[in-house]
């Protein structure tokens, strides 16, 4: 939060925007929805980088009837005097790349995510820009169009007493495959901003439908922790430990903030941020965070004679039910970042620092709680223990297998003739009697059958040696043949699609939903990398009594009406119950074939929000279960489809 002098000089203008709207890509991930909506990450960031500066403290994002958005601040205001070019600021930093100093190297950016490249790239890729900074009493805009064409050079409105900046952008529809914005996606991001930055007001607006909600937390990540947890069972209240911590040889500063709480389930879940932007695979500061904790614990089990002193509780099985959020801020100079996406934080001092600070503050916090900390050591015994017995059964599941050969597999399992993980797709289906018509209906090339008999069991509340004794999941297990939990191996995954196929009813959309929370906790990899998928089979079937008699399938209630009003002649018209009452041929041809079926892509936007829901879900209201699957899985329709 450290305040720095500007002048309009230290700008560095490097290059135009044409090259932002031929490769547009290369500057924002992607054109999809993802691309979309980082084009308010963008201009939010700015907000967010001048309030870190210490200027402004509130933050609007408003979705527009048209789905243009408009952000305001009120922070210092965009400076608008002359830069040494002769060309306005304002004008430079909203169609010069790399403008505002990100890769500039003059240290603005605090906040400097994966594709920070600032307000001329949302600019280039917007049909048109309003910016309006209130600075010095004036009132000061210019206007873009196509792409950061400017319409006339800056004007003065007219006085103010206010300072700050409001950006209104248009994303250019040649340019996005979808235009529409999403309202929980834009809250579930600003409020995790909220979150890591305290007393930072974030208001959200929908003007299409006149939704609006404010978010500010003084608590910050200790109100996150306990976002994460709502529903659950806390075991203590939100734990918040802070502390800076100074490298030796540069003496930068590295501020760290850990915010933790234990639940009485078993499930793990840390987020961790670098300067308020996500580390979506962790890194140095994680590291940190987990020997730390491991330290603290065992150091007090074993003065307080918990364990043998040749006994160690390991780290998983004391992390067994903790949620946490882990923020640190490093200077520019420090920051390394790791992995494909550089999602994963390197810096080796963010080790250290986060270890140095969080042993020594648990160290207090453990003792001044006594019975927290005794419950959670017992709790962690009791993990190891049920370890233990999860590998054996696990070793007798693999020694049986060894023993029959794949026999009481194959007798569930319709597998596919040839053996391709790229094409190959699974389907899993709810009941025997539709598992009989997928087996008989598909392609027996590439489509394997494995019906699922009765409820699959809930994974969130079983222990581990409870999930590897069901016999649905181990076979799931083995079927897919990746191993599961931290083993788990992508590469070694046999389909290319995992397809969950049940009837279109309540006890199908709780099928789905244990499934689904049974890949979330231990097969995370395939969420992530879109592997699963929801068929989704027609709810009509239509038969067309013309000369010729002509089947077709609706899906909806508005398709239903649209055919049997198109229709001259008599129709006789069926809705299905289940996929039961669909023959093969019928499920072939609606529901498996991939020229005509539709299927609902899921995918995880949020993982830490959705984790936290999944426990709420699980045996209890089943309305909220809805609630779950609509706001934190967004389910994409598949490609070849649409
Ligand atoms: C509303 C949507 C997005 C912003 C500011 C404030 C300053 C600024 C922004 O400076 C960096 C400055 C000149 C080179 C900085 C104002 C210093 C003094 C600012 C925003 C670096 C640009 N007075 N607020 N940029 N320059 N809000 N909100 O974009 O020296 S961007």
């Amino acid at each position: 939060m450290q305040k720095n002098a500007y002048n309009d000089e230290s700008i560095t203008v490097l290059e135009g925007l044409e090259h932002v709207r031929k490769r547009p890509g290369m500057y924002i991930g992607s054109t999809d929805e993802r691309g979309l909506h980082h084009l308010v990450w963008e201009i939010v960031d700015n907000s967010i980088d001048e309030a870190l500066a210490g200027y402004g403290r509130e933050i609007t994002i408003i979705i527009n009837d048209d789905n243009s958005i408009t952000v305001e601040d009120n922070g210092r205001g965009v400076p608008c005097g002359m830069h040494a070019t002769g060309k306005n600021t304002m004008e430079i930093i909203y169609t010069k790349l790399n403008a505002g100093g990100k890769f500039g190297g003059n240290g603005y950016k605090t906040t400097g995510g994966l594709h920070g490249v600032g307000a001329s790239v949302v600019n280039a890729l917007s049909s048109y820009m309003i910016v309006t900074s209130y600075r010095d009493g004036k009132i000061h805009q210019m206007k873009f169009e196509n792409g950061g064409t400017k319409v006339s050079k800056i004007q003065v409105l007219g006085d103010t007493k206010k300072t700050g900046t409001t950006v209104t952008f248009k994303p250019d529809p040649t340019i996005f495959t979808t235009t529409l914005y999403n309202y929980d996606t834009i809250k579930t991001r600003i409020r995790e901003s909220a979150f890591l930055i305290k007393n930072l007001k974030m208001v959200l607006k929908d003007k299409r439908n006149n939704k609006s909600e404010e978010f500010i937390y003084e608590n910050g990540i200790s109100e996150y922790v306990a976002f994460m947890n709502n529903g659950k069972k806390p075991l203590h209240n939100v734990a918040y430990f802070e502390g800076n911590y100074t490298v030796l040889e540069s003496k930068d500063t590295i501020e760290v903030e850990v915010a933790l709480q234990f639940v009485d389930t078993y499930s793990e879940s840390i987020v961790s941020f670098v300067n308020n932007v996500k580390t979506s695979d962790g890194g140095s500061h994680e590291t940190g965070f987990k020997t730390a904790l491991t330290r603290a614990f065992n150091d007090y089990a074993h003065k307080f004679k918990l364990i043998k002193d040749t006994q160690n509780l390991e780290g998983t099985d004391i992390r067994a039910g903790m949620t946490a959020v882990i923020s640190v801020r490093i200077g520019e100079k420090l920051l390394e970042f790791e992995g494909q996406t550089k999602g994963k934080l390197g810096t080796p001092a963010a080790k250290t620092a986060v270890d140095t600070v969080l042993y020594e503050k648990l160290s207090y916090y453990l003792i001044e709680n006594k019975q927290l900390t005794e419950d959670i050591v017992k709790k962690a015994i009791k993990e190891a223990e049920s370890r233990a017995a999860a590998r054996k059964a696990r070793e007798l599941a693999r020694m049986d297998k060894k023993d029959k050969g794949d026999r009481n597999i194959s007798a569930k399992l319709a597998p596919t003739s040839e053996k391709n993980k790229e094409i190959n797709e699974l389907y899993l289906v709810e009941g025997d009697s539709a598992g009989g018509s997928a087996k008989n209906g598909r392609d027996r090339r590439y489509q394997a059958i494995l019906p699922l008999r009765g409820k699959v069991l809930n994974t969130e509340r079983a222990s581990d040696e409870l999930i590897l004794k069901n016999e649905e999941i181990n076979t799931m297990i083995y079927t897919i043949g990746a191993d599961y939990g931290e083993k788990f191996d992508l590469k070694k995954c046999n389909y290319k699609k995992i397809i969950i196929m049940t009837d279109a009813d309540d006890d199908g959309a709780h099928i789905q939903v244990l499934l689904l929370t049974f890949f979330f906790n231990y097969m995370k990899p395939l969420v992530e990398d879109g592997r699963i998928y929801i068929a989704l089979p027609p709810l009509f079937k239509i038969t067309k009594r013309g000369k010729k008699e002509e089947i077709v399938y609706a899906w909806t209630n508005e398709e239903k009406d649209k055919i049997l009003s198109e229709c001259k002649c008599p129709t006789l018209l069926q809705r299905y119950k289940g996929l039961g009452e669909m023959n093969a041929e019928q499920l072939w041809d609606t529901t498996m074939n991939p020229e005509t079926r539709t299927l609902i892509q899921v995918k995880l936007e949020d993982f830490a929000d959705a984790e936290s829901q999944i426990d709420i879900l699980m045996g209890k209201d089943s309305s909220r279960r809805r609630d779950w699957l609509e706001t934190h899985v967004s389910f994409t329709l598949e490609e070849e489809n649409i």
